[in-house]
């Protein structure tokens, strides 16, 4: 009988389908909303100014942002100025049911993924506070995810998230380097034009 990959990375939680599709459809008009407010950039790489195929925006006090000075997390929209809109109830909710010990999330990232992007092996460590775990949402199509261990050479596992999963990266697995492989095109109908929408709840400073 094979494992299943995600059931042996320490601190890696799966929720296939946590969110029916009602509610991956109310959260999706919410996200709708605060992309009106503030719309997707094109982050691009700190230096080199290549562009990321991934576009972004953010809710909640602060937002991570990425431009020829480097990654950061600030209070303000990068092109507008304005400060982020406010963290939909549903995702404070989630938060609230899967981190319970952790202090309120300070960022949530919105990542949208076009039918070809894709997000290269990376960590996650611009927060100040690696105690909290980050909790992922993934809306529209499905994508191949990988993750692997704290160095960047160590194995990898491949999985796929589909609309409505949720992940939980806490203990171990927090600092573990990991990255978007594929979009697989025409896997859900939740995104009429497809695509794929990740959401990642962050806490990003000490209490
Ligand atoms: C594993 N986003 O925004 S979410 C990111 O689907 C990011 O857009 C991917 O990586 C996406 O930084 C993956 C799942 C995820 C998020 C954070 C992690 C996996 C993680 C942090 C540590 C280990
Ligand atoms: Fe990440």
């Amino acid at each position: 009988m094979q494992t299943n990959p995600k059931d042996d990375i320490q601190g890696l939680i799966y929720r296939p389908e946590y969110f029916q599709r009602d509610a991956q459809k109310s959260l999706l008009e919410q996200i709708r909303a605060v992309v009106e407010q503030a719309p997707l950039f094109q982050p691009v790489m700190p230096k080199t100014g290549k562009p990321f195929s991934v576009k972004m925006s953010n809710c909640g006090p602060l937002g991570w942002v990425s431009d020829i000075d480097g990654y950061r997390y600030q209070p303000t929209h990068p092109v507008t100025r304005l400060p982020w809109p406010d963290m939909p109830d549903m995702l404070l909710d989630l938060w609230q049911e899967l981190a319970p010990a952790a202090p309120a999330p300070e960022a949530c990232l919105i990542n949208f993924y076009e039918p070809g992007a894709r997000m290269g092996l990376h960590q996650d460590r611009d927060e100040r506070n690696f105690d909290a775990p980050v909790v992922s949402v993934s809306l529209g199509d499905t994508a191949t995810f990988r993750v692997g261990g704290l160095k960047r050479k160590d194995p990898t596992k491949s999985f796929r998230l589909q609309s409505g999963d949720v992940v939980v990266l806490g203990g171990e697995a927090r600092l573990a380097f990991h990255g978007i492989d594929r979009i697989l095109k025409d896997t859900s109908t939740l995104l009429k034009n497809g695509g794929r929408i990740n959401l990642t709840l962050r806490r990003v400073n000490p209490v």
